[in-house]
């Protein structure tokens, strides 16, 4: 593992709560025009988050490590410092434009206090645990959804990694390189992949199966397959004021039209979400016809042959909708997850340690889902009284988040022998 700010021990702190952790954060990051927070990866406020993690880590004695990926890694290690079979945690720190305060911190914040909890009960680990923060889980820069958990397990070519482009045109590579990373060496992490015996996440709900069954917190069982694909429609810039309406190859309502169908072919289907949320017309001017739309599409669905399908089906449906306005449609696809089951000895296990707890699935994708081919994990949810996330209106109660943050130690202590 490439260590690349290996930063050590220096005091300890008293236990902490959710609530606190989550307060000194809750201004980094806001978005004054569209609410809630903004934090994408290696934005200044999400490397503000990562120097918070990293101290609030210290503060309790964890030693801290970026590996080459830039996830970062707070050991509490066992007094031969031998890290195999450990036990992981974490979550993310970057968040959608405009996204909630719990989305990817309340798992990071739990994973702190639950070392707080577990130190107080055993100041020393019977075996090595880790709380890991992932970079880009949100893929909200650079395009592919858990980037760092992606390229750690290898689900991601490294090369095609260096060469995503963030919307200001920016290389992966480049942006990593200031930040401290030596892209040559992104990729697959065989020997620390081979360390980890098993991942917890804790992560808010995005949605209303804790509210409506009156719980508190939940297992995962498995998450909805999903993807995302790139569509690009090419017609005829030209003057909105000078261009007949016969005369137009107009992109814009090529876009709309495949938008509408999109939400027509999701209908269609029983238990299938179809999404654009992202839409750009270049050149994008008031008195412009577009010369070309780019739109993002993210379908998502519990059969990975049924994604498929309707996805074929929507580029079908699009090239038609295309060729009747006189303009062209490629759709390109940029990352696809596979629809993921949880690891079902863990997901026992922890029924064990957190009787009370419901078992639901998720139609949100997390780096627990990208690590769990290669290593056994498992998730808690914790209650969101909203159901909303990717939204300012994501919420979870004071003693919720404690509650959690206490599962969350529960079930990591049931793993510790
Ligand atoms: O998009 C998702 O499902 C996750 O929140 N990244
Ligand atoms: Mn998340
Ligand atoms: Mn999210």
């Amino acid at each position: 593992m490439h260590h690349v700010t290996p930063v050590t021990a220096r005091t300890s702190t008293t236990a902490a709560t959710v609530t606190a952790l989550l307060s000194d954060i809750a201004a980094t990051g806001t978005d004054p025009l569209r609410g809630g927070y903004t934090r994408s990866v290696y934005s200044t406020a999400e490397l503000d988050l990562r120097t918070w993690f990293i101290d609030q880590a210290t503060k309790r004695g964890l030693s801290v490590e970026t590996d080459r990926n830039g996830t970062i890694w707070a050991w509490w290690d066992t007094p031969g410092g031998d890290r195999s079979n450990s036990l992981v945690t974490g979550s993310h720190l970057d968040s959608v434009p405009g996204g909630g305060a719990f989305d990817g911190p309340l798992g990071v914040a739990s994973a702190l206090v639950a070392v707080d909890i577990l130190k107080a009960q055993n100041p020393i680990p019977a075996r090595p645990l880790a709380i890991a923060v992932f970079p880009e889980e949100e893929g909200s820069r650079f395009g592919v959804a858990c980037l760092g958990s992606r390229l750690m397990t290898g689900a991601i070519d490294p090369n095609k990694a260096r060469n995503l482009r963030d919307p200001d045109g920016n290389t992966f590579a480049d942006i990593a390189h200031a930040n401290g990373l030596d892209p040559r060496y992104i990729g697959k992490d065989e020997q620390l992949l081979g360390s980890i015996g098993a991942f917890v996440e804790l992560h808010v709900e995005q949605g209303r199966g804790l509210i409506d069954l009156d719980r508190p917190i939940a297992i995962a069982s498995s998450i909805l397959g999903h993807g995302r694909w790139r569509l690009s429609i090419q017609g005829q810039g030209n003057h909105a004021g000078t261009t007949l309406m016969a005369d137009r190859k107009d992109p814009m309502v090529a876009a709309s039209r495949m938008v509408i169908g999109i939400r027509d072919a999701a209908r269609s289907q029983s238990h299938a979400r179809a999404t654009v949320g992202r839409l750009q017309p270049i050149p994008g001017g008031t008195n412009v016809i577009a010369s070309r739309v780019d739109f993002w599409l993210d379908v998502r669905h519990p059969d990975d042959a049924t994604t498929a399908a309707l996805v074929q089906t929507i580029h079908n449906k699009s090239q038609l909708i295309a060729a009747e306005e006189g303009c062209t449609v490629e759709m390109t696809e940029e990352s696809l997850s596979p629809t993921v089951h949880f690891d079902i000895g863990l997901q026992n296990q922890l029924q064990q340690a957190l009787p009370d707890a419901p078992i639901l699935d998720t139609g949100a994708g997390h780096d627990a889902g990208v690590l769990s081919p290669l290593v056994p994990t498992a998730m808690v949810f914790v209650r969101n009284p909203s159901g909303v996330s990717h939204s300012p209106e994501e919420h979870v109660l004071d003693e919720d988040a404690e509650i959690g943050a206490q599962a969350l130690a529960d079930a990591l202590a049931s793993l510790m022998n």
